[in-house]
This record gives C-alpha cells, structure tokens and sequence, in this order.
C-alpha cells in the first residue's frame, strides 16, 4: 500500500484509511490505492466487507485541485478517477464509506461508489466544483442523481452548496448517521452481511427523459440569473438531465466531455486562483510565526450607523460580546433598530434560527456613554469618514482603552498612521476596513500602519478568520488598497462619458463585462458628495492625476448626490430602483461642447479596456510601492470587496492574461498622447 492509503484488519472487516492530509485531498495514488485494496479483498476469503474511512479530521474534500493547473499545463494526464471507482462499486464485496468532516467534490464522488454510507453527524456533503468552475468530474453528476433525484442533484451542483448530515440521511444520500464510532457502527453494520449495492443501479428516482429536458429548460434561465455569465453551473445541468437519458456509461463519458470543457476554460483557471487566492493573503511575510493573537473577549464598538450596526452584528455572529456606543440616542435606537430586523430577516429566510437570533441580539449591548469601555480588548471606531473627527475620537480612547487593548479605526481611506499619532500607543492602532453591508461582504482590508505592532496584526488576522472575513494586508496609503485602485477606475468611466459615451451604455458594458455594478451607479451608491470628497483628498495627495473637474462634479454641484438624493448619474424612485435621465445625457453633451472634448463612439470592449488598464495601472503603482503585498492580495481586494466577478480572477490576473507587456504598450501610447494619468507603473514596466 502506498503512505496515502493504509489497510487494517478489524476482525472480517479490512478497513481502508486515507491519509492525506490536510484534506485527504484525491491526489495521485489516492484513489489508486483504495481500488487496490478493493480489488486485493476480492480474492481473500478473511474479509467479509470493507469499510473506506478518512484520517485525521475529514472524509475527502475533493480532487486534489493543485493538480488542476498541472493538467492544463500538459505536465499531468487528464485525472482518471473514474475507472477505479467504478471499480470499488463493482466490488462483490459490500464496501462501506465512513464520513466525517468534509465529503465534498471527488470525495462525494469517491462515497457514492460505495455501497452504503454512514456519517458522522456532523459531516458535511456537496459537490463544490462550480465554485472552481468545474462540474463533478467523477461520475457525480449520474450518481447524484440516482441517489437524491434530478431536481436536488441540480441544486447541489449547480449552487455547489453543501448539505449537512441530517439532510443527507433525509434524502438517502447516506444510509445512517451515527453519534459513535464510526468504524466500529460501519464494522457492526457489515457484520449484518449486506448485499452489495451499485449506486449505478439505482434508477428510480431518475426522471423519464423528457421530463429531464422539460426540467433542464426551466431551470437553464434562473441558472442564468443568479450565476450570470459563468458557464460551468449550465453544463452541471446538462451533465444531470443526461443521467435521464443516456445508459450510465455513457453519461460518465458525457460528462467526461464537459468536465474537460469546463477544465480547460478560462473562468476555471482564475476561479482556482481565487481559491487558492483566499488562502493566500492570509500569510504575511515578515510576520513571525511566533506573533500570539490576543484573545478577543469583549469588543466596543464606536458609531451605530450603518458600518457600527454591521460590525456589531458580526462579532455577535461570531460569538463575541460587544458594546454598540452612540452618544446620539435617535442613531443608537436606529442602530438597533436595523440590527433586530436584520437578525429577524436572517431568521425568517432560515439562514439562523431564531434562537440564533436571539442570542446575537443578546451579545450586542446599546450605550450611550463609555461605561466598560475600559474592559473592551479591542475597540473599533466607525465614526463619520472625517479625519478630525477621527482623531478626537482616537484620543479619547487612548484615555478609556485598557493598556494592550487593540485600537481600530473602520476608515476607509484616511491616513492610520496620523490616527496612531493622537495616541501614547500607536503600536496599538490598525485598520480594520469593512465592507458594507458589512455582516455579509467577506473582506477585511487590513491597514497596517507604520507603528502596528505584530501583536496587533496577528490579533487582526485571527479575529477576521473568528469572524469569517478574507482579510488582506494594505500598507498605510490613501485609499488603501481598494478605495485608491477605485479612483482611476471610476475617473475613466467619467471620462468615456465626457469624450460621448451615454453613461449607461458604460456602466452597460462593464456589467456584460461581469462587473456586479456599472462604476456610475456604483457612485450613486456610495454617494456623489463622497466620491466628490475623496476625490479632494487624492488631488491634494497628487495621487493618480485625477481631473480636477469633471461632469460629475457638475452633478454633485447641483445637488444630485445619488441614490441618496433620488438623482446622481441615474434618476430613483422611492424604492431606489434606477432609470436613465435624458437630461443627464443632454447636459453631458453641453458639458463635453463647453470644454472642447471632442466626441466619439465607443464599443463595449473599448469602455472596458480603458476602464480596467486604469485599474490594473493603479494596482501596478500599489505594488510597487509595497502598498499591497502580492498581485493576488489586489485581486482579492477587489474580488471579495469589489464586485469584480471572481470567475476573471481580479484585475492583476486579467493582467497576466493579457500580457502586461500588451497593456504597459498601449498605455505608453496613451501617456504620449493624454499625459500623466496613463504614466505606466513600475510593476507595468518591469
Ligand atoms: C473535484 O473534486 C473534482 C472532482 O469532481 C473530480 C474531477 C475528476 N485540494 O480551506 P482551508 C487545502 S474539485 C488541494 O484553509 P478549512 C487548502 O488550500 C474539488 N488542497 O481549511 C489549505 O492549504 P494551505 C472539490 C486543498 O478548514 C488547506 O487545504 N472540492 C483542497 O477552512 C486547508 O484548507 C472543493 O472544492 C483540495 N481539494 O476548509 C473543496 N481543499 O493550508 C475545497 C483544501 O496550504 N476545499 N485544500 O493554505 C474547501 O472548500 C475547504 O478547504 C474545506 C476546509 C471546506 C475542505
């Protein structure tokens, strides 16, 4: 046997261990050597039946998705799983898969070519290959559904979310679920002599085929909808409905076909990259391994407006008291107002139970003054974005904070290092940037100023991890990270508008592009008085050669702050949905006459390359600058905090897809041409 698969006697019963860890991830040699031990039992007349099991704390989480890369690159053959687990379930033997932690991907694949299936209660089971842009590659999307039936198969893999083991047992995913041992309730149960029983058999719950077809067309468009532009979760529907349709064998080969398809596409290479991306930006160079978190028992959080109440919520979401102050009581009640109703909506869409919901609002505690302040292990303002303001609140703090106690501002863009300075401890103060709606948006930019001391940022990097965010790192610098990166973007948006581009036709193209919104409604969004400030920052900085006025600035001056106002770029109605205004595209035109910009069409892909070499430009100056630490940090940034559609991988993978030579050349033209903004970075350069 080789080091990944052991065997074992217990009694009758041979016992197959995987043990790969940290996932028992199928890597080569995995799968081989359970259908080697399979095959040997055949022929030994000791062994009654045979128990498949994982080491450590999981079952399989999949097909070993390094091995992805290799594949595409034509240093590895085409993964060949399915031989061998065709294999074990034509063992005449009865084999048992005894599951405990994940059974996810190639590992559900791997269990359900066994006979039956005990887990653990606490198993967690799904196919969660379209989230790397792939479908079940192992037979899943024909066994699946001869287990669980057509329309749950479609759910699991289309979505790729996982069920748990009560659910699974439910819909005769597994057979039992037990509480004890799970070899020896396997080994007792085989011990039953049950007769073997081939997944590939069980056809009942099959659809007739076109009811298959009938159900794939009803199901393609919402697909569509809610997985918009990817095309891996609509070939896991055709790869499902042809178990109605075709002879198992056959369906294994079609959905060979699609596997290999989607392998060798470009959302499943950059969807990979953001897999491995999100575990990535957690490791920190020069952070000693050494460096302890301190515990977090008890959180203050300063400013109960929409960025407070969300933060509050997701410590409460992660089990930590927290202290929610506002010396406002009208913001405070509204603070907690929009916290017990958002608790309520979770509870009534079954995302928590209602127990749940009431624990959380029991952890969050309403304040007025700085009562137990004092006691907080880390205290987080989310005051207005106003640096004075910030300032004052910092100092005062320095006063009511314990000794040790972590500092963090929510700041978007403002500078950490000048917060640092209004207190005796600057070693003490980060940036923890949250997104809004905060308890939903999983990233946490992370700024480190100059004084952050590697206490405070392990404390960080534990407490995003407690708190399920994705943080990344960010050096000190205006606009951190995503905010920095966002200006240039959003300047050459305006810009395309200016030089005649209807503004909905901009935002249009960047949204088939993938973008989740259009860079002009997403100023609406945050507002035109807000883009309009930061904006004041940046020039001040000379960061980026932004124009001093704009059309947008014109917009702003009449008072047209956004969805805020009921008109930005877009006109809102009261329910904040959009319509375009002619008068905005009228005025345009005056604006773009009255300031000599000569006009001309654009086509989608031209809007998009402008709008994205500025991004990837921007990001180039922020690496080089040592601002953010890696290309994927960036790409994470705006991946995770962005709306930047994770199937293109963020915007310095686009890059290297393009070829950063491609991009550097055609902004040294531009530079030529239309001056400093198009100035190629050093990272482009290089
Ligand atoms: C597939 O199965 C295709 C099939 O249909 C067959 C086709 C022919 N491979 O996330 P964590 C690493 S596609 C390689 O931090 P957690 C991970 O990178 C696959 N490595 O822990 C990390 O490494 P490091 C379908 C893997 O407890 C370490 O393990 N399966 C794999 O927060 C710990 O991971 C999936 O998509 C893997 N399959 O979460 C499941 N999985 O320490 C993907 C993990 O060096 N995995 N690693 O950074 C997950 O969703 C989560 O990792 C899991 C654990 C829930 C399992």
């Amino acid at each position: 046997m080789s080091d990944l698969v052991t065997t074992r006697r217990l009694d009758r019963v041979l016992v197959v261990t995987i043990d790969n860890p940290p996932v028992n991830a199928l890597a080569p040699g995995v799968a081989e050597g359970i259908a080697a031990a399979v095959h040997a039992a055949q022929t030994d007349e000791s062994v009654e039946g045979i128990v498949v099991v994982g080491s450590g704390s999981t079952f399989v989480a999949g097909a070993d998705i390094k091995e992805f890369g290799r594949i595409v690159a034509g240093e590895r053959p085409m993964l060949a799983l399915n031989p061998l687990f065709n294999e074990i379930e034509s063992s005449a033997k009865p084999v048992v898969m005894a599951l405990h932690g994940n059974v996810l991907g190639g590992g559900l694949e791997l269990a359900m070519a066994g006979h039956y299936r005990i887990a653990d209660r606490r198993t967690k089971l799904g196919q969660p290959e379209v989230k790397l842009g792939l479908i079940p590659g192992a037979g899943g999307t024909q066994r699946l559904p001869r287990l669980v039936g057509l329309e749950t198969a479609l759910e699991m893999c289309v979505f790729g979310e996982s069920i748990n083991a009560p659910r699974a047992l439910e819909l005769g995913l597994v057979d039992f679920v037990v509480e004890t041992d799970l070899v020896q309730a396997a080994c007792a149960f085989l011990l039953t002599a049950p007769p073997p029983r081939r997944t590939r058999d069980h056809t009942s719950n099959l659809l007739n085929p076109d009811q298959a077809q009938s159900l794939a067309g009803r199901v393609k468009p919402e697909v569509g909808r809610r997985l918009r532009l990817q095309t891996a979760p609509l070939a896991a529907v055709d790869a499902i409905c042809s178990a109605a349709s075709l002879p198992f064998e056959d369906g294994l080969a079609h959905e060979a076909k699609l596997f290999a398809e989607c392998l060798y596409g470009e959302q499943s290479s950059a969807l990979i990259h953001t897999f491995f991306g999100e575990r990535t930006v957690s490791r920190i160079a020069d952070l000693p391994k050494d460096a302890k978190p301190l515990e977090i028992r008890l959180a203050g959080v300063v400013g109960a407006g929409t960025m407070g109440a969300g933060i509050a919520q997701c410590y409460a979401a992660a089990g930590i008291p927290v202290l929610l102050k506002d010396a406002d009581p009208t913001a405070l009640e509204r603070g907690m107002t929009g916290i017990r109703s958002a608790l309520a909506g979770q509870a009534a869409k079954g995302r928590i139970t209602p127990q749940e919901a009431e624990q959380r609002l029991a952890l969050i505690t309403p304040i007025a003054d700085w009562s137990g302040f004092e006691r907080c292990d880390l205290i987080i303002e989310a005051v207005f974005e106003d640096l004075d303001l910030k300032r004052r609140v910092f100092a005062q703090l320095d006063e009511i904070a314990r000794p040790g106690a972590v500092l963090a501002s929510n700041t978007s863009t403002l500078d950490i290092d000048a917060l640092a300075r209004c207190t005796r401890r600057p070693e003490r103060v980060v940036g923890h940037h949250f997104f809004s709606p905060a308890p939903v948006m999983k990233l946490l930019e992370v700024v480190r100023g100059a004084a952050t001391d590697d206490e405070v940022l392990a404390t960080t990097m534990a407490l995003a991890k407690r708190l399920k965010k994705t943080a990344v790192v960010s050096r000190n610098a205006f606009g951190f990270i995503g905010n920095r990166m966002f200006g240039p973007y959003r300047a050459q948006a305006v810009s395309i508008a200016e030089e005649g581009a209807a503004p909905w036709d901009v935002d249009q193209a960047l949204y088939d592009w993938g973008m989740a919104m259009g860079p002009l409604a997403v100023g609406d969004l945050f507002g035109l008085d807000v883009a309009w400030r930061m904006k004041q920052m940046a020039l001040k900085l000379g960061i980026a050669h932004l124009d001093a006025d704009t059309f947008e600035d014109r917009l702003f001056g009449q008072g047209r702050l956004g969805q805020k106002s009921g008109a930005g770029w877009y006109l809102y109605g009261s329910d904040r949905k959009l319509t375009q205004d002619p008068d905005v595209e009228a005025q345009l035109r005056l604006y773009a006459a009255e300031m000599a910009i000569p006009q001309r069409r654009f086509s989608p892909e031209r809007i998009v390359e402008r709008c994205l070499d500025a991004l990837i430009n921007e990001g180039g100056r922020l690496l080089a600058e040592g601002v953010a630490q890696r290309e994927v940090d960036v790409d994470m940034v705006y991946v995770l905090g962005y709306g930047f559609p994770a199937w293109r991988g963020g915007p310095m993978y686009c890059a290297a897809r393009t070829g950063k030579r491609k991009i550097y050349e055609r902004m040294l033209r531009r530079y030529e041409r239309y001056g400093p903004f198009w100035k190629p970075s050093e990272w482009l350069r290089a």
